[in-house]
């Protein structure tokens, strides 16, 4: 959450830049609403004029449903310092912003549209969309029709007969952190400073051995170019291909199921701080023509896990998503390595090597669970800049369609879709990371760390098992391998030796 003072400032940028915001007046509320909405105070609509500065600009599509929320600190420049969400919510103004939103989210519809009238307070909070978004998809699971916002989404399945407004409705007075920010991370426009640094080495055309020995065995990352050309998913995944192929097919989008056409409908218009994203482990089963349409690159071919056959956790996935997409921090499962394809659109990739924990996330001291910011754009928003004076900065590019990224197992990587965009990833366990894999797999919290099948705990025994019968031998020798390696690590150099390298003096003995 960003101080009152700092979301001051940014609304003001906002305003003078921003009359686009004004200017978009698509909301629709019910009938219901509209009535009890009466009384409020509509804040005229001002044009505002647009102004080149260094602030944060909306998208062009931003949307006016803000109903008028201010940032907190806009308060205290308001001479009656008056705020209606304290006189609208009466007693429970006690409760911060998140408490009266988890409560409200016990309400189903109908009850929330009624509390939506009670005073100017409830309306806003009542309209909250995410509130609206949990009650479609914990009622309708996938089979909505997204009708521009989640409000109207829900009236539309269960109270089609009601009208709508064409128009939004303003509450003046109303100030919270909580609300605006989480509405300006919904409208907010990727920052071009956000997108210039790009310090990924990239290749194109090296040999399997130049990608082992200078990027897979010393765990870098690297940006592939040219190597998805003989892909035919390249030319042909648009979305006339794909709904011709598999529109009525039901892919995995966050917690549901949903039909490819009616996803396509969804993001075409949807404007939210986390878009659902469309991400399918099962698309070559589902579609085996997809699988045809693309083949795995050859610096990644070794694929240890496929030993486990249908056992294996799952490892590939098509990724569909539009603007403002993506995957907030995390490191890959299993241990494992990956790489990611664009073939439509463009990602902004932000990547920290395993031993710099980037800065907003909170990892569990088991590994177990991250805290992170609730959005990406939030993350960009209060901690990008942060990272432009660690000693250890992130790498970071935009992966391009017929480009590829390798993710070395262990590191950090947050995504974020800067158009609509396709790509493919497959995670994996090459004889580089087989060692690594394995321990992982014995921890001892190995049933809550593991991750992509139903067998958590007896993975690492299948695995290994699997590995000793097809390659014997093999374990044992890379683990010796490792070993010297990390030995060879912690040698110390020549130069340490004969120095201190704590006083930085040179070590006598007699
Ligand atoms: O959103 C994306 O394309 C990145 C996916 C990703 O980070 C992953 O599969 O681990």
């Amino acid at each position: 959450m960003l101080a009152s003072k700092s979301l001051l400032f940014k609304q003001q940028k906002r305003k003078r830049k921003n009359g686009k915001i004004k200017k978009s007046k698509r909301i629709s509320v019910s009938a219901k609403e509209e009535t009890v909405a009466e009384p409020y105070q509509i804040a005229p609509e001002e044009e505002e004029e647009e102004e080149d500065d260094e602030g944060f600009s909306l998208k062009s599509s931003a949307q006016s449903d803000s109903y008028g929320v201010q940032p907190l600190g806009n308060l205290y420049f308001n001479p009656s310092s008056h705020n209606s969400r304290n006189t609208g919510l009466g007693n429970l103004q006690t409760l911060t912003d998140e408490l009266v939103l988890d409560i409200l989210g016990l309400l189903e519809g109908t009850h929330l549209g009624i509390l939506s009238t009670v005073s100017k307070g409830f309306y806003i909070f009542c309209n909250h969309e995410p509130l609206w978004r949990n009650l479609v998809l914990e009622t309708c699971k996938g089979g909505f029709l997204f009708k521009g916002c989640w409000r109207s989404t829900f009236v539309g399945a269960y109270r089609p007969s009601f009208p709508v407004l064409s128009f939004g409705l303003k509450v003046r007075d109303f100030y919270s952190d909580y609300l605006f920010q989480s509405w300006l991370c919904a409208n907010l426009e990727m920052k071009p400073e956000w997108l210039e640094r790009d310090n990924i080495v990239r290749r194109k055309g090296i040999s399997l051995d130049e990608f082992v020995m200078d990027f897979e065995e010393p765990n870098k990352p690297v940006l592939l170019e040219g190597c998805l050309e003989n892909w035919p998913g390249l030319e042909k995944w648009n979305r006339d291909y794909l709904i011709e192929k598999c529109g009525d097919v039901k892919f995995s989008v966050g917690p549901v199921e949903m039909k490819l056409e009616d996803y396509f409908k969804y993001s075409d218009q949807v404007r939210e701080e986390r878009p659902l994203y469309l991400f399918d482990p099962k698309f070559a089963e589902k579609i085996p023509q997809l699988g045809k349409d693309y083949d795995v690159p050859m610096y990644f071919n070794e694929d240890l896990f496929s030993v486990l056959g249908n056992e294996r956790p799952d490892y590939r996935w098509i990724i569909i998503g539009p603007a403002g997409s993506g995957s907030s921090f995390h490191i890959d499962p299993n241990s494992t390595s990956a790489w990611n394809a664009v073939t439509k659109g463009s990602k902004k990739w932000i990547l920290f090597p395993p031993d710099v924990v980037p800065p907003g996330v909170h990892p569990s001291p088991d590994g177990a669970e991250v805290a992170s910011p609730v959005s990406i754009i939030e993350w960009f928003m209060n901690f990008y800049n942060a990272t432009k004076n660690w000693k250890k900065r992130p790498i970071e590019c935009v992966c391009k369609a017929g480009e590829v990224i390798f993710v070395p197992n262990g590191w950090w990587h947050l995504v974020i879709n800067l158009e609509d965009s396709i790509a493919i990833t497959q995670n994996f366990v090459s004889r580089r990371n087989l060692v690594n894999v394995l321990e992982f797999l014995k921890k001892p919290n190995a049933c809550t760390l593991v991750s992509g099948t139903s067998d958590r705990v007896n993975l690492h025994d299948k695995f290994k098992n699997a590995i000793e019968a097809h390659l014997p031998g093999t374990i044992d020798e890379l683990t010796l391998k490792d070993e010297e390696k990390k030995a060879q690590q912690n040698k110390p150099s020549f130069w340490e030796s004969v120095t201190d390298s704590n006083a930085g003096v040179f070590r006598f003995s007699f």
